[in-house]
């Protein structure tokens, strides 16, 4: 079947769903970016560009399966069912935060939905992934891990130390590579001297494919793909998703490193517009309802915003909760 193709055993609601959601997050970033000078954590890195990753490997997985993020947590922690209310009051370093407003950004997690976390450090969610799939397989739980990762992290050992291991324990997990061309400044052809980065997997003799990661049809049925044999005891794949970061690594960086050429290029392919066209198409929707997804998706955020401003600050003599589950347990008093 080509990617063209909508896939049969998805009803409307589930492909609008992809539509939707894939709005949400674009919305959501834009509506931090345009007010990270008044958010206490400014220190945001956009996914915009990206969404399809997120939501076309997610939909391929089921409520209690789990993901490791990244750094650039938001769209990942949407994709996989994360309440936006807690996530915006989360940036804005407030108590009705998911982290009650204590790791910002960076570490957004939802382990009420299997969100094990977006993480301030390159390359370290494979290895927790790993874990995570060691003990679902040890239980044997039947649940599989989607651990995301940029091409930056591409590169680091931990990645591929996690990924040696994972084949040879042939565990139920899936390696996402978001490669949006960039680790921070650095480009990917200057930093890897190879065109697609799923050959790493040929090095453990892993399977390794590399596909479109704007288009979420694509995106999806990779994942599926990968995911069903996963859960027969194929073990691992890895799957490289070209795409492209739309805004800066940061809302702090002046992003001087790419061209504008390059990025209009880019934001010709853009992930959510292609989508949408697809879906208009196939009579899947039509303008009414695209209108009516596009307000929704507005109040949705605007609310959130409006919810995170009212919402607390953390009481600064709570700053040690949450952090030590009991200092006994760690050998203190
Ligand atoms: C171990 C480590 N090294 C360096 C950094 C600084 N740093 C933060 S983001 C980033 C770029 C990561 O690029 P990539 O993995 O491609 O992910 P992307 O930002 O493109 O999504 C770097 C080098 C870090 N946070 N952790």
């Amino acid at each position: 079947m080509s990617s063209d193709e909508l896939p049969k055993e998805l009803s409307s609601e589930e492909l609008i769903n992809f539509y939707k959601k894939m709005l949400l997050i674009r919305e959501f970033e834009l509506r931090i970016t345009k007010d990270s000078g008044k958010i206490k954590s400014p220190l945001v890195h956009p996914y915009t560009g990206e969404e399809a990753i997120a939501i076309g490997a997610c939909a391929a997985i089921d409520e209690d399966d789990y993901i490791t993020s990244t750094h650039r947590g938001h769209g990942h922690f949407i994709a996989k069912g994360g309440d936006i209310n807690s996530l915006m009051a989360e940036i804005y370093g407030k108590e009705g935060g998911i982290c009650k407003g204590r790791g910002g950004s960076m570490h957004v997690a939802d382990f009420s939905k299997n969100m094990l976390g977006a993480n301030g450090i390159v390359g370290a969610g494979p290895p927790l992934a790993l874990g995570v799939a060691l003990a679902s397989k040890m239980r044997n739980e039947g649940k599989v891990v989607l651990t995301f990762f940029g091409d930056g992290a591409a590169n680091q050992g931990m990645l591929h130390e996690s990924m040696n291991l994972a084949v040879i324990w042939k565990l139920p997990i899936i390696f996402v590579l978001e490669n949006n061309m960039y680790g921070w400044s650095t480009s990917v052809k200057y930093a890897t001297a190879i065109k697609d980065l799923s050959l790493r997997a040929q090095g453990y003799g892993m399977r390794g494919i590399t596909i479109d990661g704007n288009d979420v049809i694509k995106v999806y049925k990779t994942t599926k793909e990968a995911i069903d044999l996963a859960r027969k005891g194929g073990g691992p794949t890895l799957i490289e998703c070209k795409t492209y970061r739309w805004q800066g690594q940061t809302t702090m960086d002046a992003d001087k490193y790419r061209s504008t050429e390059e990025k209009e290029e880019w934001k010709k392919k853009c992930p959510i517009e292609a989508y949408k066209i697809k879906l208009i198409k196939s009579e899947v929707i039509d303008r009414t309802i695209i209108q009516k997804i596009e307000e929704d998706t507005l109040a949705q955020v605007e609310l959130s915003v409006k919810l995170a401003k009212k919402s607390p600050k953390p009481n600064a003599t709570t700053v040690l909760d949450d952090i030590y589950k009991n200092p006994i347990d760690l050998g203190g008093n």
